[in-house]
């Protein structure tokens, strides 16, 4: 098993573009003799659990991470906006070229390219907000391509028996608290993640089977990120917002 992920680590490396860097911490584990791939030789390798673990002052980029219970995985590190040390868990632009209309197995190992537009894995992003308390921010480029702000001081998902369900603390921002209505036909804090095989919404029919992409939708949304060339967020911006990121790191207390 342990080999395996080295191995799919190591193609996913060697398949990034030359020209877009994968900033690798620690290079020992691949100093290690091929035939020396036992489970104790690769533990010895402490990858950062999320992108706050990566020494402030390093670049935006593509890193290694591992999270608790989980084999090594690429993320994007968003290292400078607000202080840094977030996981990008979802970004997409307007001109993306993936469709986002996939399955509730191909959301849940995630999908897209790490470089530019890509969806962590609903799997993944549960098992990273296990760890710790985290938060989370939505930035939003409007239709006018300037960027705003949704931010919730708590962010986890449930576990997939419980439909990764969403939930989210208290709002603060310039985007507007689009994710958290009073509508409940348009609310996503605290629904389960839809997809177009698993409907899991409280609409009679099938939000992500209508919309395309998987989202916590209710009936339907005023949210849709995860959507080709029709990204929504509430009043600001209805199916044609410039871009999305989901960023998350731990909530930090005073
Ligand atoms: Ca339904």
């Amino acid at each position: 098993m342990a080999a395996q992920c080295l191995l799919l680590l190591a193609c996913m490396l060697f398949l990034a573009p030359p020209s877009q860097s994968v900033h690798i911490q620690s290079l020992n584990i691949f100093k290690k003799s091929p035939s020396n791939t036992s489970s104790s030789a690769l533990k010895k390798t402490n990858w950062p659990k999320d992108c706050s673990e990566i020494p402030s002052g390093s670049p935006s980029g593509v890193y290694v991470i591992e999270p608790t219970g989980l084999h090594p995985i690429l993320v994007y590190c968003e290292m400078n906006m607000m202080g840094g040390g977030w996981t990008v868990i979802q970004r997409n632009r307007q001109d993306t070229e993936i469709t986002w209309a996939e399955s509730w197995l191909t959301y849940k190992y995630g999908f897209g390219n790490v470089h530019t537009d890509y969806w962590l894995g609903t799997e993944y992003i549960h098992q990273i907000t296990k760890q710790k308390v985290y938060q989370v921010s939505f930035v939003i480029w409007d239709a006018t391509n300037d960027i705003k702000f949704a931010n919730y001081n708590l962010f986890s998902l449930d576990d997939e028996s419980q439909g990764y369900r969403l939930r989210l603390g208290a709002y603060s921002g310039t985007a507007g608290d689009a994710m958290d209505s009073d509508n409940p036909r348009k609310v996503h804090n605290n629904m389960k993640f839809s997809t177009k095989d698993r409907d899991q919404d409280t609409y009679r029919r099938n939000c992500a089977y209508s919309y395309g992409g998987g989202w916590w939708y209710s009936a339907c949304y005023s949210v849709q990120l995860n959507v080709k060339g029709a990204i929504t967020w509430g009043s600001l911006c209805s199916r044609n917002c410039k871009a999305s990121a989901i960023l998350i790191k731990p909530a930090v207390y005073h």
